[in-house]
């Protein structure tokens, strides 16, 4: 393919991209200047175009460098061919050389290159100025041509021979503004700004963008119902509580931004059970009366739906409770729910994955319960169970659920002493899955696999679960804080990202079974930010654990990282209006949502504008991931870009701001640009970015300076040439 027909495949591409964002891009953009300029003390922003030049060298000489003198800033420059493999091109600093050996240039031979460079001109200034200086000997030839429309136009010829001393070396060329724009006519009014606009934003119940299912367009907020919102002052949290404050959550209006907007509940175990927690089941398809009737939860379930939040459910199927009614039979061996189980008549020795003791005694004979002998496991190779548990899913299906939570997934058959991630695991959800997209195949499920990336990623090709909770990339993202080391969780992301199918990954800080996110960051709201800010900006479906969103205080006991929800200082946090089930958390009196509402810089409010950005922006939901190192351990630097939209996330992981940094990106899907930052979240005015023909990105410093634990996003608009 000739060099003209890829460039004109490229420009048409450019503009095929520029018009499906529907952009209407002023001839003028407000750009301050490039980086480098950006690096002295308060700079100017300047009202500036950028332009794109092809300058195309042919040379007898042994060597030819091209300067730029005056009237434009170099914002990047890009060899597009050198048809001389034994010449040497190089671009750097400003300038722009070529090099071929003395012993061809001496013989009168000849070489040709092509190269681009991305200028960005002031108005105001006079024309652009250029040196072009070669060796003694040979003749050069330098053709400057500017973009229009799909065609390249020479605007200039510059053709001269010379010999050693003749004065003829060096030759000067201005080029004016005019020319390089051709006949487009310079605006003269005040400059226009850029507006940043919302890409594809999620209104109502997420359906799912560019060909990704609603869940990459959904947040989900884990509630322990117990301890959410007491609404009949028992003391202990219920649905009709939930209901009562999911206008918190989600008000269901797009135009208010006083909600926090998640678009998803799980909901913990709303089962009868005989544990505060409720992982041991005694009746699949009740609920438990402390939360209220299945009339209350139905009614969550639809106001939860009117306001664009779908609602998942933990689906505990591995154990029941060992007062569940099936245990109970089968502890009599001719029960026929006595298969139901997991017999030994001996003790067979082995211990569980934790060291535990796994085979527990009953009348003479031996049960297993991998989590406790109050949990005894269900016998999945029994077709029977699996009938009666795909029973239970259909049941929660058809009264509306969009999804469950897969409690304890791993462990759902053993093979001997192989307790966990068996072969016959992975068959069985294999058949789960199949059934239960029969029903709707819409739902939802999301494994609970606390194991490596590899074995997790096992159950994530397309035929076992939708998405499996990341507790790797969870604790490396805390410990990432902690450190101050953005490549402790850049490592983990990407390994995660790349083992899934595209962005098929259940991600978070903590769950009900870890302590909470403030007392794992030393209680420092700026580190529970910057953890919120890597959260909400990844790929994957983020989930948010109850109260995170307000920095609560926790460690275990497991009691006390499920405490009550602290809603406003008064009585029980607000609440309930009597004592509440479990002691209040130590910050109760001081870290409630009542004190963070009004407080631009709080926690939640931080959390909120997350948010509202991720539901605004749909590069942040679905876009693809790309790292940008950033040359400083604690800057943590990735570039999102989806169909329709490219935004760069910025958050510095330290204490300290961050001056010394440069930020390169080695490929993207970037088409081949100038783009202009637009903050979607963060302060200041920021240098434009160019990219190079494969997306990459070149030292590029947006800003001097990123403040202690800041984040940025930035939405990259594309600027018009
Ligand atoms: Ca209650
Ligand atoms: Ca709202
Ligand atoms: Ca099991």
């Amino acid at each position: 393919m000739k060099l003209r027909h890829i460039f004109t495949i490229m420009v048409v591409l450019i503009c095929m991209l520029a018009s499906a964002c529907n952009l209407v891009l002023p001839i003028a953009t407000y750009l301050i200047p490039p980086a480098t300029a950006s690096m002295t003390a308060s700079p100017e922003p300047t009202i500036s175009n950028t332009m794109l030049v092809r300058i195309h060298l042919v040379t007898s000489s042994d060597w030819t460098n091209l300067f730029l003198v005056s009237g434009a800033t170099w914002l990047s420059h890009e060899l597009i061919s050198a048809d001389e493999p034994a010449s040497t091109a190089d671009i750097q600093a400003g300038q722009f050389a070529l090099n071929q050996p003395i012993n061809r240039a001496e013989a009168g031979e000849s070489v040709g290159m092509i190269a681009e460079v991305l200028l960005a001109a002031p108005l105001s200034e006079g024309p652009l100025a250029f040196r072009i200086e070669r060796g003694d000997i040979g003749s050069a030839q330098v053709e400057f041509s500017r973009q229009a429309g799909a065609e390249w136009v020479v605007v200039r010829t510059i053709n001269w021979d010379g010999v050693t001393g003749d004065g003829q070396n060096a030759h000067n060329i201005e080029l004016s503004f005019a020319e390089l724009f051709g006949e487009v006519s310079l605006p003269t009014a005040t400059p226009q700004v850029l507006e940043l606009k919302p890409v594809e934003p999620v209104i109502g119940m997420p359906q799912g963008t560019d060909g990704y299912p609603w869940w990459n367009d959904s947040i989900f907020y884990e509630i322990f119902v117990r301890s959410f919102y007491d609404s009949n002052t028992d003391g202990i949290g219920d649905f009709n509580g939930i209901t009562q404050r999911l206008d918190y959550l989600n008000d269901g209006d797009p135009n208010t931004s006083t909600d926090l907007g998640v678009t998803g509940i799980w909901l913990m175990p709303i089962f009868p059970s005989p544990s505060y927690h409720g992982y041991d089941v005694l009746d699949y398809s009740g609920v438990n009366a402390d939360y209220g009737t299945m009339a209350d939860f139905t009614n969550l379930l639809s106001e939860a739906h009117k306001r664009g939040i779908r609602v998942i459910i933990d689906l505990v199927l591995n154990h029941t409770s060992d007062q569940h009614p099936w245990f109970q039979m089968a502890a009599d061996p001719n029960s026929p729910f006595h298969d139901w189980y997991i017999w030994s008549d001996t003790n067979p020795g082995y211990l569980g994955p934790w060291g535990e003791q796994v085979w527990h005694p009953l009348n003479g004979r031996y049960y297993y319960g991998v989590f406790s002998a109050r949990m005894p496991d269900l016998n999945f190779r029994n077709p029977d169970v699996t009938a009666e548990m795909e029973k239970v899913a259909k049941h929660w299906l058809d009264l509306g659920v969009d999804g469950f939570r897969l409690d304890g997934a791993k462990h759902i058959i053993e093979e001997g002493s192989i307790q966990a991630n068996s072969a016959s695991t992975h068959a069985w959800w294999k058949g789960f899955r199949t059934f239960y997209k029969q029903i709707n195949p819409q739902a939802m499920t999301v494994g609970e696999i606390w194991d490596t990336t590899a074995i997790n990623s096992a159950y994530l090709q397309g035929d076992e679960f939708d998405l499996a909770f990341d507790f790797y990339l969870a604790g490396l993202t805390i410990q990432a804080i902690n450190e101050g080391k953005a490549k402790t969780a850049t490592d983990q992301l990407q390994l995660s990202y790349a083992s899934v199918p595209p962005l098929q990954f259940a991600t978070f800080l903590t769950n009900h079974d870890q302590d909470r996110l403030m007392s794992q960051l030393g209680n420092d709201p700026r580190k529970v930010k910057a953890a919120a800010s890597l959260l909400l900006t990844a790929p994957g479906t983020p989930f948010i654990y109850y109260g995170e969103e307000i920095g609560m205080q926790g460690q275990k006991p497991d009691q006390q990282i499920r405490a009550p929800m602290q809603w406003s200082a008064g009585t029980s946090a607000g609440f309930s209006t009597v004592p509440p089930w479990q002691t209040l958390g130590p910050d109760w009196s001081h870290s409630d949502v009542s004190l963070e509402d009004g407080d631009p810089e709080s926690i939640l409010s931080h959390y909120r504008a997350l948010i509202q950005a991720r539901n605004q922006h749909a590069a942040l939901r679905v876009g693809d991931l790309t790292m940008a190192t950033t040359g400083n351990d604690a800057l943590y630097g990735i570039l999102r870009v989806s169909q329709q939209e490219a935004v760069l996330v910025l958050v510095n992981l330290s204490g300290e701001p961050v001056t010394n940094y440069a930020l390169n990106v080695s490929q993207s899907s970037l088409a081949k640009r100038s783009y202009t930052p637009l903050t979607i979240l963060g302060e200041g005015e920021f240098a434009p970015l160019s990219t190079g023909s494969s997306g990459g990105v070149s030292g590029y410093v947006p800003v001097a300076e990123i403040p202690p634990y800041a984040t940025f996003i930035f939405q990259l608009q594309q600027t018009v040439p």
